[in-house]
């Protein structure tokens, strides 16, 4: 079995991946639910939270540096920054919600245009499938979204009992991976953070990852 912590003074490769999508969609509660394995029922809209922690991802420790952004149309200014920091995408929209399915549509095609590739680390994230009554998007429809825009797709649920959310983080680390990096792009080992330590940065208090 892994060990819970990684080993000591060890340099863990580090990665900064952002969560995104329209407001409501469900990205704080995807990422509050992977850091600190809770979902919590009352909306409140974010602005930006970051959450940094070691994780074990198969069965190799690193550092997921996550920044959590705001979907609300009034923040959108802060977009092309962040899309500019991030090496992955979590593209969240929810499955009630067929205008947050355009929404991550053109939200992906901003994160080409700002990237300047024809290609980027980008998960599409079909969210709240537990809400089967009020489900307005199917599964085929975001699929042959994800199609379209030549991207994996995973559904998920952050409600209790989570369904893949683990696996959409984990997942977008092997695609972050296996894509070659930029040149001018940070280098992602170069974190400087030791194995062992819990790290904290950023507006909310971070717990150690679990990991499935
Ligand atoms: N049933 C169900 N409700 C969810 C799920 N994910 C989020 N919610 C609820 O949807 C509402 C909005 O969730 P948030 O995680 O705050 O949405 P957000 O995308 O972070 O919204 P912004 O921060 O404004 O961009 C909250 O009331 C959550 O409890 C889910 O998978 N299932
Ligand atoms: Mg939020």
């Amino acid at each position: 079995m892994a060990s819970k912590r990684p080993p000591k003074d060890a340099k863990l490769p580090k990665y900064k991946l952002v969560v995104i999508g329209e407001g409501g969609v469900g990205k704080s509660s995807l990422t509050i639910q992977f850091f600190q394995r809770q979902f919590l029922e009352e909306y409140d809209p974010t602005i930006e939270d970051q959450y940094i922690q070691h994780c074990e991802v198969d069965n190799n420790w690193v550092v997921l540096d996550v920044l959590d952004t705001a979907g609300q149309e009034e923040y959108s200014a802060m977009r092309e920054q962040y899309i500019r920091n991030g090496r992955g995408f979590l593209l969240v929209y929810s499955v009630t919600d067929e205008k947050s399915l355009e929404e991550a549509s053109k939200l992906y095609k901003q994160v080409l245009r700002v990237k300047d590739r024809a290609e980027y680390p980008v998960l599409l994230v079909a969210n709240k499938v537990d809400l089967v009554a009020q489900r307005k998007v199917t599964r085929e429809q975001g699929q042959k979204l994800a199609e379209e825009l030549k991207l994996p797709y995973i559904e998920t649920s952050a409600k209790n009992p989570p369904l893949n959310v683990d696996l959409a983080f984990h997942e977008l680390v092997r695609i972050v991976k296996s894509f070659p990096a930029d040149e001018d792009e940070p280098d992602e080992n170069s974190s400087g953070v030791s194995g062992g330590n819990v790290i904290k940065k950023g507006k909310k208090t971070k717990q150690k990852c679990t990991i499935m």
